[in-house]
C-alpha cells in the first residue's frame, strides 16, 4: 500500500523534470556535426547550437583537452561532451554523474552517431567513448567494435 501512495508523487516528480539542455558550440558548415544534434534529439535532449568559426575556444571553456578534439564541443548539466558521442553514455553520464568533465570521443570514427548510415556505406570503425577525468587523464567509457 506505501508504494501505492508513493506513485502520484514519483508521477509528478518525472513530469517536472526538465529535458537535459545541450549547449553546442560547431563551425556553421559542419554536416556531420548536425547529423550529431538529430541523433540527440531524437533521443530527448534539448539542443541550442552556437556557429563558431573555430570550436578550440569552447573546449577549452569546458575543459577537454585539445588531444580529445573532434568537430564539436557540447556542455550538458556541468560536463563536457567533445565530438560524436552516442546518446547512450551521455544517458549513463547523467544518471552516474562521475567525478569528471565529460566525454569524448576523439576524431571522427566512421560508424558513431552522425557519422553513420547510408552516407558511410554502413560501414563500422571500432571507438571508444573515453571519461575525461578532472586530470585531463582518459579512461575507456564504452568500447564500440
Ligand atoms: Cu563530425
Amino acid at each position: 500500500m506505501v508504494g501505492l501512495a508513493l506513485l502520484p508523487a514519483i508521477a509528478l516528480a518525472q513530469k517536472s523534470e526538465p529535458k537535459p539542455t545541450f549547449q553546442v558550440w560547431k563551425t556553421p558548415g559542419c554536416g556531420c556535426c548536425k547529423d550529431w544534434l538529430s541523433h540527440l534529439r531524437d533521443n530527448g535532449f534539448d539542443v541550442v547550437t552556437h556557429d563558431v568559426e573555430d570550436t578550440v575556444e569552447a573546449r577549452r571553456k569546458t575543459g577537454i583537452p585539445d588531444r580529445y578534439a573532434s568537430c564539436h564541443t557540447a556542455a550538458v548539466q556541468g560536463y563536457a561532451v567533445e565530438g560524436h558521442v552516442p546518446a547512450r553514455e551521455i544517458k549513463r553520464l547523467l544518471r552516474e554523474r562521475p567525478k569528471a568533465i565529460g566525454l569524448a570521443v576523439p576524431s571522427m570514427p566512421i560508424g558513431a552517431p552522425g557519422m553513420d548510415g547510408p552516407a558511410y556505406g554502413n560501414r563500422r570503425m571500432p571507438y571508444n567513448v573515453l571519461l575525461i577525468g578532472l586530470d585531463g587523464t582518459s579512461t575507456v567509457f564504452q568500447a564500440y567494435s
